[in-house]
Order: C-alpha cells, then sequence, then structure tokens
C-alpha cells in the first residue's frame, strides 16, 4: 500500500457550518492538501469562520476502485414535472422526493447528507444536524488528469470534488439516487447521481443569494442502514475508470 491519508476540514462560524472538505492523499501531499483545504475555510461565500478543524488519519485498509459516473446536462428550463418524471423513474416516490426537496431548501443546513427511505420520505440516519458525512475518497490522479483533458468544460475543483462524491454515493449498495444542491450563495446548479443514470446537472436549482442546500442520499427499503453508513463514512474509495 502507498501510506495513505484521509485529511478532513471543517470550518464552522460559531453554530453555523460554513465550509468542510476531505480527500485522501499519499503521505507526500499531505502538505498541499492541507493548505488547500485551509485556504477552502478561509475564502468561503458563507463567511469567515470562527473554529477550523483538520484532521489527518493513516488508511490502514486497501482503497476499493471504483467507477465515475458520466455526466449529463439537463437544459435551463426543463420543466419541473420532466425533472420529477426522471427522478422518480430510479424508484424514488413522489412523497420521497418532495421531503428530499422540502430538506434542501430549509434554513438550517446539515454538514453532511440525510439518508431518506425512497418510497416513504422517512429520515433513516439519526445524525441530526451533522448528517452523514462521505470522507475516505479520492481520485486516481492519472485518471483525473485524463479526464480533465477530455471534459475541459467540466474540468474544476467544484465539479471534479461533486462527481467524486456522487461516484461513490452511487457506488453504496442500497442507494439508488442523490439530490445536491450546493449550500454556496453564489452557486445554483445541483445534481441528480445515480449507478444507472450518472450525473444530471441541473441548473437553477435555487435563487441567487439563498444559503440553503444539502444532500440527501434516498435508501431502498430493507436496507441495512448501520452498514450503509459505516460504507459511506469509512471505506476509503478510489475512483480510477
Ligand atoms: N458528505 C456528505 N454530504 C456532504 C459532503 C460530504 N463529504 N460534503 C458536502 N455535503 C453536503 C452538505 O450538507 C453541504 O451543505 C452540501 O452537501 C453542499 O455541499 O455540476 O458545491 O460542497 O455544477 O456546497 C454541485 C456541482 C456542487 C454541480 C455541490 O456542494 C455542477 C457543492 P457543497
Ligand atoms: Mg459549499
Amino acid at each position: 500500500m502507498n501510506n495513505w491519508y484521509s485529511v478532513r476540514m471543517r470550518a464552522s462560524l460559531h453554530d453555523k457550518h460554513i465550509s468542510g472538505g476531505e480527500t485522501l492523499v499519499p503521505a507526500t501531499r499531505i502538505h498541499e492538501v492541507v493548505n488547500y483545504l485551509q485556504q477552502k475555510a478561509f475564502s468561503h461565500s458563507r463567511g469567515v469562520p470562527t473554529n477550523c478543524h483538520i484532521t489527518i488519519e493513516a488508511i490502514t485498509e486497501p482503497l476499493v476502485p471504483i467507477t465515475m459516473l458520466k455526466v449529463n446536462e439537463t437544459h435551463c428550463h426543463t420543466p419541473l414535472h420532466a425533472l420529477t418524471d426522471f427522478i422518480t423513474s430510479h424508484g424514488i416516490s413522489e412523497i420521497a422526493l418532495k421531503q428530499a426537496i422540502q430538506l434542501l431548501h430549509a434554513n438550517t443546513n446539515l454538514r453532511g447528507a440525510a439518508l431518506l427511505h425512497a418510497t416513504t420520505g422517512a429520515r433513516l440516519d439519526l445524525l441530526a444536524n451533522r448528517g452523514v458525512r462521505v470522507t475516505r475518497i479520492a481520485y486516481d490522479a492519472p485518471f483525473l488528469e485524463k479526464w480533465c483533458t477530455q471534459f475541459p468544460q467540466y474540468a474544476n475543483a467544484r465539479i471534479e470534488e461533486a462527481l467524486l462524491l456522487a461516484s461513490a454515493v452511487a457506488s453504496c449498495d442500497g442507494i439508488i439516487g442523490e439530490l445536491c444542491i450546493s449550500d454556496d450563495p453564489t452557486y445554483t446548479t445541483g445534481y441528480f447521481g445515480s449507478a444507472v443514470s450518472g450525473y444530471t446537472r441541473i441548473h437553477h436549482m435555487k435563487k441567487q443569494g439563498e444559503e440553503c442546500g444539502g444532500r440527501v442520499f434516498f435508501v431502498k427499503g430493507n436496507t441495512d442502514i448501520e452498514e450503509t453508513i459505516t460504507y459511506l463514512q469509512q471505506k476509503p474509495l478510489l475512483v480510477c475508470r
């Protein structure tokens, strides 16, 4: 094994979540990533943090290789019912989708993601405002480099990070979809992620200036929730193909 480390950052302004970030890196890149995460925390449009925690932890198990989702575009004026049809075609009920949209537009942001039952829409994790945080994920560097030259229109840190997370979530048994809106008041594009349909960008998911946002993972009935949370929070995953 290549001496991998998990590096995680979380920043808050008193009780308000400002920014978070996480990646896996070989020992030689810890310095660079700590620097990047510190800058990310202190240049966020949600505010200047009063607290910033950075954790560095050695990974003791082999990384699991996973596949990157393909990017699809929806057009700006896709009517809401078309989007609803698209999302519900994955086995997500309209009730669950409504619950998700309500959660993503609430004033209190989670630090992580909420797990919702794909049929009933009930919240399945008991992590309240914390939510489930997917943490041990990284790209294989040569793979990412090649991808960036193929898709220069998507080659920026925000989309790369979102695609990494969406690919990790889609690789989890029991999760049939993910809906995401950035909590950044200046960024209004979100996405729906799924192992079946890929990473579908959705524009204008909220109004400019709104601080709401978050992530919802839709879980199939009869899924072991503890196992799902352990996979998402602990399993070291490497997007490499
Ligand atoms: N694990 C679980 N949930 C997370 C994680 C994580 N590692 N990181 C962020 N979240 C949740 C948390 O509730 C945040 O408030 C919310 O997601 C949004 O995070 O193709 O920037 O980092 O142009 O603001 C989508 C890009 C960008 C769309 C999403 O999310 C596109 C984005 P942010
Ligand atoms: Mg953000």
